[in-house]
Protein backbone atom coordinates (compact mmCIF):
# COMPACT_ATOMS: atom_id res chain seq x y z
CA UNK A 1 0.00 0.00 0.00
CA UNK A 2 2.84 2.37 0.98
CA UNK A 3 4.16 1.52 -2.67
CA UNK A 4 1.22 2.74 -4.25
CA UNK A 5 1.09 6.22 -2.47
CA UNK A 6 4.60 6.57 -3.32
CA UNK A 7 3.81 5.52 -6.77
CA UNK A 8 0.87 8.60 -6.83
CA UNK A 9 2.96 10.99 -4.93
CA UNK A 10 6.16 10.37 -7.27
CA UNK A 11 3.33 10.60 -10.31
CA UNK A 12 1.64 13.75 -8.86
CA UNK A 13 5.18 15.68 -8.66
CA UNK A 14 5.88 14.81 -12.58
CA UNK A 15 2.75 16.32 -13.35
CA UNK A 16 4.08 19.46 -11.72
CA UNK A 17 2.13 19.03 -7.85
CA UNK A 18 3.82 19.76 -4.64
CA UNK A 19 2.10 17.02 -2.27
CA UNK A 20 1.26 18.56 0.74
CA UNK A 21 -0.38 15.60 2.33
CA UNK A 22 -1.30 11.96 1.95
CA UNK A 23 -3.95 10.04 3.61
CA UNK A 24 -5.27 6.34 3.22
CA UNK A 25 -8.79 4.53 4.14
CA UNK A 26 -9.13 1.17 4.86
CA UNK A 27 -12.56 0.30 3.79
CA UNK A 28 -14.27 -3.00 2.77
CA UNK A 29 -16.76 -1.78 0.47
CA UNK A 30 -16.70 1.33 -1.58
CA UNK A 31 -19.45 4.15 -0.80
CA UNK A 32 -21.43 5.09 -3.54
CA UNK A 33 -21.76 8.97 -3.03
CA UNK A 34 -18.42 9.53 -1.48
CA UNK A 35 -16.28 6.85 -2.58
CA UNK A 36 -14.29 6.64 0.66
CA UNK A 37 -17.28 7.51 2.95
CA UNK A 38 -18.54 10.59 4.20
CA UNK A 39 -16.41 11.05 7.42
CA UNK A 40 -13.58 10.52 5.74
CA UNK A 41 -14.62 13.07 3.12
CA UNK A 42 -14.86 15.94 6.00
CA UNK A 43 -11.65 15.16 7.36
CA UNK A 44 -10.31 15.45 4.26
CA UNK A 45 -12.11 18.88 3.79
CA UNK A 46 -9.83 19.96 7.48
CA UNK A 47 -6.55 18.23 5.83
CA UNK A 48 -6.92 20.55 2.71
CA UNK A 49 -8.04 23.84 5.06
CA UNK A 50 -4.67 22.92 7.13
CA UNK A 51 -2.72 22.30 4.56
CA UNK A 52 -4.36 25.00 2.04
CA UNK A 53 -4.14 22.34 -1.05
CA UNK A 54 -5.83 23.05 -4.39
CA UNK A 55 -6.71 19.74 -5.49
CA UNK A 56 -7.24 16.42 -4.14
CA UNK A 57 -5.73 13.33 -6.33
CA UNK A 58 -7.13 10.00 -5.78
CA UNK A 59 -5.62 6.88 -6.48
CA UNK A 60 -8.92 5.14 -7.89
CA UNK A 61 -11.01 6.05 -11.03
CA UNK A 62 -13.79 7.99 -9.51
CA UNK A 63 -16.94 8.58 -10.77
CA UNK A 64 -18.00 11.90 -11.83
CA UNK A 65 -20.79 12.17 -9.83
CA UNK A 66 -18.41 10.85 -6.74
CA UNK A 67 -15.85 13.32 -7.84
CA UNK A 68 -18.48 16.46 -7.45
CA UNK A 69 -19.98 15.34 -4.15
CA UNK A 70 -16.62 15.22 -3.13
CA UNK A 71 -15.47 18.58 -4.63
CA UNK A 72 -18.64 20.28 -3.26
CA UNK A 73 -17.82 19.05 0.53
CA UNK A 74 -14.03 19.58 0.12
CA UNK A 75 -13.99 23.17 -2.20
CA UNK A 76 -11.22 22.44 -4.12
CA UNK A 77 -10.83 20.26 -7.45
CA UNK A 78 -10.89 16.40 -7.18
CA UNK A 79 -8.53 14.62 -9.81
CA UNK A 80 -7.69 10.58 -10.11
CA UNK A 81 -4.71 8.79 -11.01
CA UNK A 82 -6.37 8.78 -14.67
CA UNK A 83 -6.66 12.23 -14.90
CA UNK A 84 -3.02 12.67 -13.42
CA UNK A 85 -1.34 10.44 -16.21
CA UNK A 86 -3.32 11.45 -18.93
CA UNK A 87 -2.14 15.18 -17.91
CA UNK A 88 1.72 14.30 -17.86
CA UNK A 89 0.79 12.60 -21.32
CA UNK A 90 -0.10 15.46 -22.50
CA UNK A 91 2.41 17.04 -21.12
CA UNK A 92 5.06 15.00 -22.20
CA UNK A 93 3.85 14.14 -25.69
CA UNK A 94 6.59 15.79 -28.41
CA UNK A 95 6.01 14.35 -31.77
CA UNK A 96 2.93 14.45 -34.06
CA UNK A 97 2.26 11.03 -33.03
CA UNK A 98 2.25 10.78 -29.44
CA UNK A 99 0.21 14.46 -29.31
CA UNK A 100 -2.49 12.55 -31.19
CA UNK A 101 -2.51 9.90 -29.58
CA UNK A 102 -2.94 11.80 -26.11
CA UNK A 103 -5.36 14.03 -27.40
CA UNK A 104 -7.22 10.80 -28.62
CA UNK A 105 -7.23 9.25 -24.97
CA UNK A 106 -8.31 12.01 -23.33
CA UNK A 107 -11.61 12.40 -25.59
CA UNK A 108 -12.05 8.72 -25.06
CA UNK A 109 -11.86 9.22 -21.76
CA UNK A 110 -13.87 12.54 -21.56
CA UNK A 111 -16.64 10.94 -23.60
CA UNK A 112 -18.88 8.39 -21.41
CA UNK A 113 -18.57 11.11 -18.63
CA UNK A 114 -20.37 13.61 -20.96
CA UNK A 115 -22.45 10.73 -21.43
CA UNK A 116 -23.01 9.63 -17.87
CA UNK A 117 -23.87 13.06 -17.34
CA UNK A 118 -26.59 13.59 -20.24
CA UNK A 119 -28.06 10.01 -19.15
CA UNK A 120 -28.43 11.12 -15.66
CA UNK A 121 -30.60 13.81 -16.66
CA UNK A 122 -32.27 13.01 -19.05
CA UNK A 123 -33.58 10.26 -16.75
CA UNK A 124 -34.60 13.07 -14.72
CA UNK A 125 -36.49 14.35 -17.21
CA UNK A 126 -37.97 11.15 -18.39
CA UNK A 127 -39.88 10.31 -21.92
CA UNK A 128 -42.47 13.03 -21.32
CA UNK A 129 -39.89 15.65 -21.00
CA UNK A 130 -39.74 16.38 -25.22
CA UNK A 131 -40.75 19.53 -24.02
CA UNK A 132 -38.52 20.27 -20.71
CA UNK A 133 -35.27 19.63 -22.59
CA UNK A 134 -33.05 22.76 -21.11
CA UNK A 135 -30.33 24.80 -22.62
CA UNK A 136 -27.81 22.70 -20.48
CA UNK A 137 -28.58 19.31 -21.87
CA UNK A 138 -28.42 20.50 -25.76
CA UNK A 139 -25.32 22.10 -25.05
CA UNK A 140 -24.41 18.38 -23.77
CA UNK A 141 -25.23 16.91 -26.65
CA UNK A 142 -23.79 19.26 -28.90
CA UNK A 143 -20.52 18.54 -26.78
CA UNK A 144 -21.01 15.44 -27.18
CA UNK A 145 -21.02 15.24 -30.92
CA UNK A 146 -18.19 17.57 -31.17
CA UNK A 147 -16.26 15.07 -29.09
CA UNK A 148 -17.37 12.14 -31.55
CA UNK A 149 -16.05 13.85 -34.18
CA UNK A 150 -13.01 14.94 -32.86
CA UNK A 151 -12.49 10.98 -31.73
CA UNK A 152 -13.11 10.50 -35.54
CA UNK A 153 -10.58 13.11 -36.78
CA UNK A 154 -7.84 11.59 -34.72
CA UNK A 155 -8.20 8.29 -35.34
CA UNK A 156 -7.74 8.82 -39.13
CA UNK A 157 -4.57 10.91 -38.91
CA UNK A 158 -3.11 8.16 -36.79
CA UNK A 159 -4.10 5.79 -39.46
CA UNK A 160 -2.22 7.92 -41.64
CA UNK A 161 0.85 8.26 -39.58
CA UNK A 162 0.66 4.46 -39.15
CA UNK A 163 0.50 4.02 -43.32
CA UNK A 164 3.65 5.93 -42.88
CA UNK A 165 5.26 4.16 -40.22
CA UNK A 166 4.46 1.08 -42.13
CA UNK A 167 6.50 1.98 -45.23
CA UNK A 168 9.36 2.37 -43.22
CA UNK A 169 8.88 -0.76 -41.29
CA UNK A 170 9.33 -2.17 -44.38
CA UNK A 171 13.03 -1.50 -44.86
CA UNK A 172 13.67 -3.81 -42.03
CA UNK A 173 12.15 -6.60 -42.32
CA UNK A 174 15.97 -8.71 -42.78
CA UNK A 175 16.88 -7.38 -39.42
CA UNK A 176 16.13 -9.46 -36.15
CA UNK A 177 14.30 -7.37 -34.48
CA UNK A 178 14.59 -6.70 -29.96
CA UNK A 179 12.14 -4.36 -28.47
CA UNK A 180 12.83 -2.95 -24.75
CA UNK A 181 9.72 -2.76 -22.50
CA UNK A 182 8.50 -2.51 -19.04
CA UNK A 183 7.30 -0.59 -16.33
CA UNK A 184 7.80 3.46 -16.62
CA UNK A 185 11.35 4.67 -15.02
CA UNK A 186 12.86 1.40 -14.96
CA UNK A 187 15.42 2.44 -17.46
CA UNK A 188 14.90 1.38 -20.72
CA UNK A 189 15.84 4.49 -22.90
CA UNK A 190 19.61 4.55 -20.26
CA UNK A 191 19.90 0.66 -21.52
CA UNK A 192 19.02 1.74 -25.47
CA UNK A 193 21.88 4.50 -25.32
CA UNK A 194 23.86 2.31 -23.58
CA UNK A 195 23.93 -0.51 -26.13
CA UNK A 196 23.26 1.40 -29.13
CA UNK A 197 25.45 4.60 -28.08
CA UNK A 198 21.92 6.39 -29.12
CA UNK A 199 21.16 9.62 -27.50
CA UNK A 200 17.76 8.99 -25.88
CA UNK A 201 16.19 11.62 -23.27
CA UNK A 202 16.74 9.69 -19.95
CA UNK A 203 14.91 11.73 -16.72
CA UNK A 204 14.57 10.32 -13.25
CA UNK A 205 10.72 10.85 -14.04
CA UNK A 206 7.54 8.81 -14.98
CA UNK A 207 7.09 8.69 -18.77
CA UNK A 208 9.98 10.34 -20.03
CA UNK A 209 9.57 8.51 -23.21
CA UNK A 210 6.47 8.30 -25.14
CA UNK A 211 8.16 7.86 -28.71
CA UNK A 212 9.57 4.76 -30.02
CA UNK A 213 13.34 5.11 -31.19
CA UNK A 214 14.82 2.68 -33.42
CA UNK A 215 18.50 1.68 -33.26
CA UNK A 216 20.94 -0.79 -34.61
CA UNK A 217 23.06 -2.76 -32.01
CA UNK A 218 26.79 -2.78 -33.16
CA UNK A 219 27.76 -6.43 -33.07
CA UNK A 220 31.20 -8.04 -34.15
CA UNK A 221 29.79 -10.71 -35.76
CA UNK A 222 27.75 -9.13 -38.43
CA UNK A 223 24.40 -9.73 -37.00
CA UNK A 224 21.54 -7.41 -38.44
CA UNK A 225 20.02 -6.35 -34.94
CA UNK A 226 17.70 -3.49 -34.17
CA UNK A 227 16.75 -2.43 -30.18
CA UNK A 228 13.86 -0.65 -29.92
CA UNK A 229 12.73 1.59 -27.01
CA UNK A 230 9.30 2.74 -26.46
CA UNK A 231 6.68 3.87 -23.72
CA UNK A 232 6.54 2.40 -20.37
CA UNK A 233 3.95 0.84 -18.69
CA UNK A 234 2.40 1.80 -15.22
CA UNK A 235 -0.44 -0.04 -12.49
CA UNK A 236 -3.32 0.43 -13.65
CA UNK A 237 -2.55 2.04 -16.61
CA UNK A 238 -5.92 4.07 -18.51
CA UNK A 239 -6.66 1.60 -21.35
CA UNK A 240 -7.69 4.19 -23.81
CA UNK A 241 -3.94 4.65 -23.17
CA UNK A 242 -2.60 1.62 -24.16
CA UNK A 243 -5.11 1.84 -27.30
CA UNK A 244 -4.55 5.09 -28.48
CA UNK A 245 -0.79 4.27 -28.45
CA UNK A 246 -1.14 1.15 -30.80
CA UNK A 247 1.41 2.63 -33.29
CA UNK A 248 4.16 3.07 -30.97
CA UNK A 249 3.30 -0.15 -29.75
CA UNK A 250 3.51 -1.43 -32.79
CA UNK A 251 7.93 -1.91 -32.53
CA UNK A 252 6.64 -4.44 -29.64
CA UNK A 253 4.50 -6.63 -31.66
CA UNK A 254 6.61 -6.57 -34.70
CA UNK A 255 9.46 -8.24 -32.12
CA UNK A 256 11.56 -11.33 -32.17
CA UNK A 257 12.60 -11.05 -28.65
CA UNK A 258 11.45 -8.57 -26.30
CA UNK A 259 13.73 -7.95 -23.41
CA UNK A 260 11.53 -6.79 -20.29
CA UNK A 261 13.58 -4.24 -17.86
CA UNK A 262 12.88 -4.43 -14.51
CA UNK A 263 14.17 -1.82 -11.89
CA UNK A 264 15.52 -5.24 -9.42
CA UNK A 265 16.10 -1.97 -6.70
CA UNK A 266 12.50 -1.25 -6.64
CA UNK A 267 10.63 -2.76 -3.77
CA UNK A 268 7.94 -3.52 -5.77
CA UNK A 269 9.32 -4.73 -8.78
CA UNK A 270 7.43 -8.25 -8.67
CA UNK A 271 4.26 -6.26 -9.09
CA UNK A 272 5.29 -4.37 -11.52
CA UNK A 273 6.58 -7.53 -13.47
CA UNK A 274 2.86 -8.27 -13.14
CA UNK A 275 1.44 -5.41 -14.32
CA UNK A 276 3.67 -5.72 -17.70
CA UNK A 277 2.81 -9.36 -18.21
CA UNK A 278 -0.57 -8.05 -17.56
CA UNK A 279 -0.29 -5.35 -20.72
CA UNK A 280 1.77 -7.52 -22.65
CA UNK A 281 -1.54 -10.01 -22.20
CA UNK A 282 -3.54 -6.91 -23.73
CA UNK A 283 -1.20 -6.29 -26.58
CA UNK A 284 -1.54 -9.81 -27.58
CA UNK A 285 2.62 -10.20 -26.96
CA UNK A 286 2.84 -12.46 -24.27
CA UNK A 287 3.50 -15.14 -27.11
CA UNK A 288 6.74 -14.11 -27.62
CA UNK A 289 10.37 -15.04 -26.27
CA UNK A 290 11.16 -12.54 -23.25
CA UNK A 291 14.86 -12.14 -21.88
CA UNK A 292 14.36 -10.70 -18.17
CA UNK A 293 16.82 -7.91 -17.68
CA UNK A 294 17.22 -6.49 -14.03
CA UNK A 295 18.44 -3.19 -14.36
CA UNK A 296 19.91 -0.74 -11.51
CA UNK A 297 21.72 -3.68 -9.93
CA UNK A 298 24.39 -0.48 -8.43
CA UNK A 299 21.58 0.42 -6.76
CA UNK A 300 19.69 -2.35 -5.31
CA UNK A 301 19.71 -3.12 -1.15
CA UNK A 302 21.20 -6.25 0.64
CA UNK A 303 18.47 -7.88 1.19
CA UNK A 304 17.35 -9.05 -2.43
CA UNK A 305 18.66 -12.31 -3.33
CA UNK A 306 20.21 -11.67 -6.39
CA UNK A 307 21.65 -15.48 -7.08
CA UNK A 308 17.94 -16.91 -6.49
CA UNK A 309 16.38 -14.07 -8.65
CA UNK A 310 19.20 -15.31 -11.51
CA UNK A 311 17.71 -18.92 -11.12
CA UNK A 312 13.59 -17.98 -10.32
CA UNK A 313 13.63 -15.29 -13.66
CA UNK A 314 15.29 -17.35 -16.58
CA UNK A 315 16.09 -16.12 -18.95
CA UNK A 316 17.80 -13.19 -17.56
CA UNK A 317 20.79 -10.84 -16.92
CA UNK A 318 21.30 -8.68 -14.16
CA UNK A 319 23.14 -5.26 -15.22
CA UNK A 320 23.19 -1.80 -14.76
CA UNK A 321 22.58 0.18 -17.82
CA UNK A 322 23.96 3.30 -16.34
CA UNK A 323 27.53 2.38 -14.89
CA UNK A 324 28.00 -0.49 -17.72
CA UNK A 325 27.61 -3.40 -15.50
CA UNK A 326 27.32 -7.14 -17.55
CA UNK A 327 25.96 -5.29 -20.70
CA UNK A 328 28.81 -7.35 -22.46
CA UNK A 329 26.58 -10.62 -20.85
CA UNK A 330 23.24 -9.27 -22.07
CA UNK A 331 24.73 -8.19 -25.44
CA UNK A 332 25.78 -12.25 -26.12
CA UNK A 333 22.63 -13.26 -24.44
CA UNK A 334 21.01 -11.26 -27.19
CA UNK A 335 22.84 -12.99 -29.69
CA UNK A 336 22.40 -16.01 -29.01
CA UNK A 337 18.67 -15.55 -28.95
CA UNK A 338 19.33 -14.11 -32.48
CA UNK A 339 21.04 -17.13 -33.48
CA UNK A 340 18.51 -19.23 -33.01
CA UNK A 341 16.68 -17.60 -35.52
CA UNK A 342 18.10 -18.09 -39.65
CA UNK A 343 20.25 -15.36 -39.13
CA UNK A 344 21.50 -12.83 -41.37
CA UNK A 345 25.29 -11.76 -41.63
CA UNK A 346 27.53 -9.57 -43.76
CA UNK A 347 31.15 -10.88 -44.25
CA UNK A 348 33.96 -10.11 -46.11
CA UNK A 349 36.84 -12.34 -47.38
CA UNK A 350 40.09 -12.13 -49.13
CA UNK A 351 39.66 -13.09 -52.59
CA UNK A 352 42.21 -15.65 -52.21
CA UNK A 353 40.58 -17.84 -50.04
CA UNK A 354 38.94 -19.31 -52.89
CA UNK A 355 38.01 -22.17 -50.66
CA UNK A 356 36.79 -21.18 -47.85
CA UNK A 357 34.46 -19.11 -49.81
CA UNK A 358 33.41 -22.28 -51.88
CA UNK A 359 32.62 -23.69 -47.83
CA UNK A 360 30.31 -20.65 -47.23
CA UNK A 361 28.22 -21.15 -50.34
CA UNK A 362 27.58 -24.30 -49.62
CA UNK A 363 26.59 -24.06 -46.03
CA UNK A 364 24.50 -20.85 -46.27
CA UNK A 365 22.10 -19.04 -48.34
CA UNK A 366 24.28 -16.21 -50.31
CA UNK A 367 21.74 -13.44 -51.10
CA UNK A 368 24.14 -11.17 -52.28
CA UNK A 369 27.49 -10.73 -53.56
CA UNK A 370 30.24 -8.09 -54.17
CA UNK A 371 33.89 -7.37 -54.82
CA UNK A 372 36.07 -4.55 -53.01
CA UNK A 373 39.37 -4.11 -52.65
CA UNK A 374 40.44 -7.21 -53.24
CA UNK A 375 37.66 -8.88 -50.50
CA UNK A 376 34.65 -10.85 -51.70
CA UNK A 377 31.72 -9.50 -49.59
CA UNK A 378 28.98 -11.38 -48.88
CA UNK A 379 25.02 -10.92 -47.44
CA UNK A 380 24.56 -14.51 -46.43
CA UNK A 381 21.78 -16.37 -44.59
CA UNK A 382 22.90 -19.28 -41.96
CA UNK A 383 20.37 -21.71 -40.20
CA UNK A 384 21.30 -21.99 -36.48
CA UNK A 385 23.38 -24.69 -36.43
CA UNK A 386 25.73 -23.81 -38.33
CA UNK A 387 26.61 -20.74 -37.43
CA UNK A 388 29.75 -21.66 -34.96
CA UNK A 389 31.13 -23.70 -38.48
CA UNK A 390 30.51 -20.45 -40.20
CA UNK A 391 31.59 -17.52 -37.45
CA UNK A 392 35.35 -20.27 -37.94
CA UNK A 393 35.61 -20.15 -41.47
CA UNK A 394 34.90 -15.90 -41.31
CA UNK A 395 37.09 -16.07 -38.11
CA UNK A 396 34.44 -13.29 -36.12
CA UNK A 397 33.56 -13.52 -32.77
CA UNK A 398 30.56 -11.40 -31.10
N1 LIG B 1 21.28 3.69 -10.28
C1 LIG B 1 20.90 3.45 -11.54
N2 LIG B 1 20.05 4.30 -12.14
C2 LIG B 1 19.68 4.03 -13.42
C3 LIG B 1 20.16 2.89 -14.11
N3 LIG B 1 19.60 2.89 -15.34
C4 LIG B 1 18.80 3.98 -15.40
N4 LIG B 1 18.86 4.69 -14.24
C5 LIG B 1 18.15 5.94 -13.92
O1 LIG B 1 16.75 5.68 -13.87
C6 LIG B 1 16.02 6.84 -14.31
C7 LIG B 1 15.07 6.47 -15.42
O2 LIG B 1 15.81 6.09 -16.56
P1 LIG B 1 15.16 6.06 -18.02
O3 LIG B 1 16.18 5.43 -18.91
O4 LIG B 1 14.61 7.38 -18.40
O5 LIG B 1 13.97 5.03 -17.75
P2 LIG B 1 12.82 4.57 -18.76
O6 LIG B 1 12.51 3.16 -18.42
O7 LIG B 1 13.20 4.88 -20.15
O8 LIG B 1 11.63 5.50 -18.24
P3 LIG B 1 10.33 6.05 -19.03
O9 LIG B 1 10.72 6.40 -20.42
O10 LIG B 1 9.96 7.22 -18.20
O11 LIG B 1 9.32 4.94 -18.96
C8 LIG B 1 17.07 7.86 -14.73
O12 LIG B 1 17.30 8.75 -13.67
C9 LIG B 1 18.31 7.01 -14.98
O13 LIG B 1 19.51 7.72 -14.82
C10 LIG B 1 21.09 2.02 -13.45
O14 LIG B 1 21.57 1.02 -13.97
N5 LIG B 1 21.40 2.35 -12.17
MG1 LIG C 1 12.34 6.04 -21.52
Amino acid sequence: MQEHIDELRFLSDTAGLDVAATEIQDRKTIDPTFYIGKGKVNMLAEVVNETNADVIVFDDELSPAQMRNIEKICKVRVLDRNNIILDIFARRAQTKEAKTQVELAQLQYLLPRLTRMWTHLSRQTGNAGVGLRGPGEKQLEVDRRLVGKQIAKLKLELEKIERQRDVRRKHRDDFYKVALLGYTNVGKSTLLNTLTQADVFVEDRLFATLDSTVRKLPTNGGYKILVSDTVGFIRKLPHHLVASFRSTLEETREADLLLHVIDISSPSFIEQMETVRQVMKDLKIDDKPVLNVFNKIDRCSDDVNVAMIREDYKPCVVISAQRNIFINELKQKIVEFASRKIVQMDVSLPIERQKDIARLYSLTRVLHKSFENEHVHLRIQIPPERLSLVREIVGQEI
